[in-house]
This record gives C-alpha cells, structure tokens and sequence, in this order.
C-alpha cells in the first residue's frame, strides 16, 4: 500500500460520516475480519458504519469482535458518503446490493486478486498481500492507529483463514512479523483456531459421507455435497467451508475440486492446489475465478454434468503436467 493510497483513504474516512463496508457473496473469513477490524476502529472514530453482505455470516465467525453489527441484505436503500468494498475482484460480486453510482459519494476497493477489474474511485490492489487483512494492517499502521485486542484478533482470523493457518505458499515472512505483532497486541491463536476450526457431530456426518464421495485419479481429487446431504446430516452450509482443504493435503493430490448442489442446475465448485498447478485458469473458464492456489466458480448445470465438465477440463489443460 503505498503513502498516498494510505492518505487518500485516511481523508475520506474523516471527511465521512456514514460508512458502508462490505464483501463478497458467501463471505470468508478474510472479508468478515478485514471488514471486522474496520468496523470496531470506525466506530471508536464515531462513524456511522454498516458492515452488510448479501449473505449471512457464516457462524463460526460469530466469535470475532462486533460480528453482531454484521447485517445481510439484498438489498440497501439508505445512501452514504463512503463503501469500503472488501476482496470483490468485480464489483458484482458484492452481489449487487446497493447502485455504487447513485447511493455512494465515494467507493474504495481494497483485494488481493489478480485481475481486479478497478471498479472504484479508489483501486488499492496489492495480489502480492496474503489477505486483505495484511492490507487493513498495513493501511492502519500507516494511519498510526492502535490495534488493540479486538483489531488484532479480527485480522489475525483473515490471515490464517487465507493463508491456511500459515501453511500456504502465500505464508512470508512478512506474514509471520505481522502475525506476531497481532499476538503481542493481544490476539488469541489458541481461542481464535478453536472457534475457527470447530467441527460439530452434524459436520463430521456431512464431511464422513463427503469422503466416502472422493475420488483421487493420478493427482486430482474431488467430492462433492448434494442438497439432500446437507439435509440428511442437518450440517450448515458454512460447516463445509474447510472441507476442500482436507482433499488439498492429501499428499498424492495436487488439485482438489468440491462441488456442491445449489440448485436443480447451479453447481458451485471450489478449487485448491499445491505444487504449482493454478486453479484460478480453470475457474476462469468457467466464469469465476480466483487466486492461483484457490478459486472458486459457479456452474449453471447440476451437480454430476458440471462434475464431468470441470474435471475433464482439469485433465484437459494439465494433459501434460498430470502425473
Ligand atoms: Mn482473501
């Protein structure tokens, strides 16, 4: 982030009174905390901020400081002077809920996708950051602001979410200072992955069938969640959210796809991948998109034809790569 980005949003923020923050469809937890960290500093600056998404949160952040201002919408009817707009690499992906035209003075995008489309008034993309919350931290030290117990434990939360509890490839040492600084200002890495990574007996069900799905061919591996077994196991659609990532280290596989059942015709595949193979590519062909290591994609066809399409185009572009 560099000085006069920090000094363009730094006036912005005290020229505005009420603030909207918001983030993508199916928020993450990146999105929820960077969003998070905002609006527990936003408020103490006595700032009328709403932090609200399409969708709602997912309840395992339920936890992080403030999550109860977090409100899901359709759609917004007030204006304001300001949106902070939260890892959308187009602005549809905040799923449409306010006309950025006509009820904001003021946009700013902050992500750290590669191919931001620069929607806003105010682009700050850095896809070198490991998640937007390396960004809000870098923009609040730049502030000179305080991170205190609750700052810190929001941001902390989007970094091992994004970076897979410092396991991905995106894991810098910068990532590791900046962790440990938000440990010395009071975040909980202990009391943060359990209520992050907490399973539940319904969840256990839903991933045991999940498994009992997956299919590794050469050093692909998928599953994939149907609509009825989600009802079966009476597990949440948030609880399936680090599901993908257990099929990603398993050591034989180097890609791993979940598909899930949305709709008699909408499918939603999730990518992951180690060792170079990039996700985000065979996303894109799809119409979604991504990082290089994790992508996702939503499939207007059901469940077992977008299996097929999806995997077969995987087996397609890496034709020679795949071991
Ligand atoms: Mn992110």
């Amino acid at each position: 982030m560099t000085e006069n980005e920090i000094a363009k949003i730094r006036e912005k923020i005290f020229q505005s009174k009420k603030i909207l923050i918001t983030t993508h469809i199916n928020p993450d937890g990146d999105g929820i905390g960077s969003g998070l960290a905002l609006v527990n500093k936003l408020i103490k600056l006595k700032k009328k901020v709403s932090f609200i998404n399409r969708d709602p949160l997912p309840k395992i952040y339920k936890f992080l400081p403030g999550s109860k201002r977090v409100k899901n919408l359709s759609k917004i009817n007030e204006n304001f002077d300001l949106a902070i707009i939260l890892e959308c690499p187009e602005i549809e992906r905040t799923g449409n809920i306010i006309d950025f035209k006509k009820q904001v003075k003021y946009s700013i995008n902050i992500d750290h996708h590669i191919g931001n489309m620069m929607y806003a008034d105010l682009n700050v993309i850095d896809s070198k950051a490991a998640a937007v919350g390396i960004q809000i931290y870098k923009m609040m030290k730049g502030f000179n602001w305080y991170i205190d117990k609750d700052i810190a434990t929001c941001i902390y939360t989007s970094i091992i979410i994004d970076t897979g509890s410092f396991r991905y490839s995106n894991t810098t040492p910068e990532v590791h200072l900046i962790t440990a600084e938000l440990i010395k200002a009071g975040a909980n890495p202990e009391f943060i992955a359990s209520e992050v990574y907490a399973t539940t007996k319904n969840s256990t069900e839903l991933f045991r069938r999940m498994l009992s799905e997956l299919k590794i061919i050469k050093n692909i591996g998928w599953s994939f969640i149907t609509k009825d077994m989600l009802k079966k196991t009476r597990a949440d659609e948030s609880d399936t959210d680090n599901f993908i990532n257990s099929i990603r280290s398993i050591k034989e596989v180097d890609i791993a796809v979940l598909f899930k059942e949305y709709g008699k015709n909408i499918t939603k595949a999730s990518f992951r991948s180690k060792n170079g193979f990039d996700v985000n590519v065979i996303a894109k062909k799809f119409g979604g998109g991504g990082h290089k290591h994790a992508a996702g994609c939503v499939i207007s066809q059901p469940l077992k034809k977008a299996e097929k399409s999806v995997i077969s185009e995987i087996f397609q572009y890496y034709k020679d790569k795949i071991k």
